[in-house]
Order: C-alpha cells, then sequence, then structure tokens
C-alpha cells in the first residue's frame, strides 16, 4: 500500500542533497512525499558561493497550517533544522501526531556536525534540543561527530581506535571478528546515545583503516537487551548528500516492511552501487552522489525481493 510521508529537511537548489536527493527515493518506492523546508539555497555549500535563506520564522506556520488541514502521515523523516527553535517545534508538531498514530514511523538525523567538528552555525542549543527531537524518535540516524556531540565522548579517542582496525572483505569470520572490536570501541556510546525506552539508532561514518561501518542497534528497553549488527563497505570517497539518500532509503525501506537489519544492508548497498557509478563516470567532486541512472534499476531490485518474500509468505 502506498504511504503518505513528510520530509523536513533544506532545499538546494544546485547539486543533489537533502531533500531533492530524497524525493526521488520516496517517489521510486511509490510513496507519496510532502515536504517542509527549513532553508533554502541556492546550491549546496560545497560550492565556492552560495546564497541561503533560513525559513525560521516560516516553518511553524507550515506546521501550523498542516496541523489545521489535519494531514497524517505513516512516516516522518527530519534533517537539517538550521533554527533551536524550530527543532522544539518540529518535536512538538510529530509529538501530537504520534499521540493519534502510534505507529507512524518517526525517524530524526540530527545533523549538526562532520569529521569531530560541529558546523559553523550550530550551538549547544541546537544539541540540546535535538536531544528533545529524538525522545519521541523510534530511529536516530547521527554520524559518528553527531553521536560524540550528543553524548559527550571523546571523538578523536573513539576515531583513533577504530582506524587501526583493519577491515577484511573475504573471510566471514574476520568480519564477525572486527564487528566484535567495533562494538566494544562503540559500547559505551551505543549506551548513552538512547533517549527512549525502545529505540533504534544508527551510527554511519565509522571509519576503520580501509573501510567504513555503520552499526545499527536495536534496544529493546522492556527486556534490557539490545541486537547490534555492522555494515562494511570498503573506503571510497566522502561526497555530499550520501547521508540524506541513507537516511531516506532505510526509512522507506522500513516502511515498506523490510526488519531493520534489510535496511541497513539496502540503504548501504544503495549508497555504496551509487558512489561507485559517481565515481567511475567521473562526475566533479561538488556535485556530490549521482543515483539517477541506476535508480531504477535498484530500486527494481529491492521490490522484486519484497515480492519473492510475499510469495514465499502466502504458499
Ligand atoms: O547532505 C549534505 C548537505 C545538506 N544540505 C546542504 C549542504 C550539504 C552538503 O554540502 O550544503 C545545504
Amino acid at each position: 500500500m502506498q504511504k503518505r510521508v513528510a520530509l523536513i529537511n533544506d532545499f538546494s537548489g544546485y547539486g543533489k542533497c537533502s531533500i531533492t536527493s530524497q524525493i526521488p527515493i520516496v517517489s521510486a518506492f511509490g510513496d507519496v512525499a510532502s515536504c517542509c523546508i527549513t532553508s533554502y539555497l541556492s546550491n549546496h555549500t560545497g560550492y565556492k558561493n552560495h546564497y541561503k535563506v533560513d525559513l525560521n520564522e516560516n516553518l511553524p506556520k507550515v506546521l501550523d497550517k498542516w496541523k489545521e488541514n489535519e494531514f497524517k502521515f505513516d512516516g516522518i523523516l527530519t534533517g537539517y533544522i538550521g533554527n533551536p527553535s524550530n527543532i522544539i517545534n518540529i518535536r512538538e508538531y510529530i509529538a501530537d501526531l504520534k499521540l493519534e498514530n502510534e505507529r507512524m514511523l518517526v525517524m530524526v538525523d540530527p545533523v549538526c556536525a562532520d569529521n569531530g567538528k560541529l558546523y559553523c552555525e550550530m550551538t549547544d542549543e541546537h544539541i540540546k534540543n535535538y536531544k528533545k527531537l529524538m525522545e519521541i524518535a523510534d530511529v536516530i540516524t547521527p554520524n559518528l561527530t553527531e553521536a560524540c556531540f550528543l553524548t559527550g565522548i571523546d571523538y578523536e579517542e573513539l576515531r583513533v581506535r577504530c582506524g587501526l582496525l583493519n577491515f577484511e572483505n573475504s573471510e566471514k569470520e574476520k568480519l564477525e571478528h572486527i564487528s566484535k572490536k567495533v562494538i566494544e570501541a562503540i559500547k559505551e556510546l551505543l549506551e548513552k546515545i538512547i533517549v527512549k525506552k525502545n529505540q533504534i539508532s544508527l551510527i554511519t561514518g565509522i571509519e576503520l583503516y580501509n573501510g567504513v561501518v555503520t552499526v545499527l542497534d536495536v534496544y529493546d528497553g522492556d527486556k534490557g537487551v539490545r541486537q547490534t549488527t555492522c555494515n562494511f563497505v570498503k573506503k571510497l570517497e566522502n561526497r555530499s548528500g550520501t547521508g540524506d539518500l541513507f537516511d531516506v532509503l532505510f526509512f522507506e525501506a522500513a516502511l515498506f516492511g523490510y526488519n531493520f537489519v534489510d535496511c541497513l544492508n539496502i540503504a548501504s548497498g544503495f549508497v555504496n552501487n551509487a558512489l561507485r557509478f559517481t565515481i567511475d563516470k567521473k562526475f566533479p567532486k561538488e556535485e556530490g552522489i549521482i543515483y539517477e541512472p541506476i535508480l531504477v534499476d535498484n530500486i527494481n531490485v529491492i521490490r522484486q525481493a519484497t515480492k519473492k518474500r510475499e510469495t514465499k509468505k502466502n504458499n
């Protein structure tokens, strides 16, 4: 069944990232995207020059109208929110909808930092408020830097510890061994990042010596147990838009009914395919990640797998 989702993120007129990279994925899954824009930019900030309009005063009015019109969603995905008061406004808006529909999937990417540093306009107030927004999220997807700022854990120490680990694709046993080491290294972080009784956290961008790991931690607060899974890819290139793309793929795969480990593998696999394609075709670095020419084939593979699963279930 077709789902209706809300994307809350910024909009770059030129250069694929944030909301313009997310809408086509929602459509490709056969779902309907509604958009609430936090900032409008002439182009993304990876280019030499940009013009940015923060829609700080507009955003609460947009949410008011959405509320007055009684719009309902099956899922809400949030990304960059440049204004700390609006992080709280969005929290209140989502909390109201959750009261009516507990099953609505809420995924929050607390966009505020990367490579060990806060983005220049981000403050402690943003972090404090992102934590409040995370309290009502089913899934949170901070990168390693953001996870460290949100928990007060030392980033450099973790980065060095993980950066000494060598990822070898070939042997299952070696992968299991390296998974254990990564999970051990970020154990405290996984415990501290959870702000809701039952929550799923995805810690992205954990760089090893030669690979990048995404950790999926499914925490069941009723039983006090967690299931932690690592996804490894070979280190390629850091390009803008990969985080937004990963988020929306995981989100859509979850709405489609995949279990969370499958969602992780689907999102990571797609992003990796897109990154390889972008690099092979020699798109300039500033263009970010290009996936349009491989979109249909990749989504067909995902949807075919679902069909097979459904046929099996019905037989
Ligand atoms: O996803 C990265 C991103 C999002 N939004 C804006 C950006 C970038 C990366 O450059 O500039 C405005």
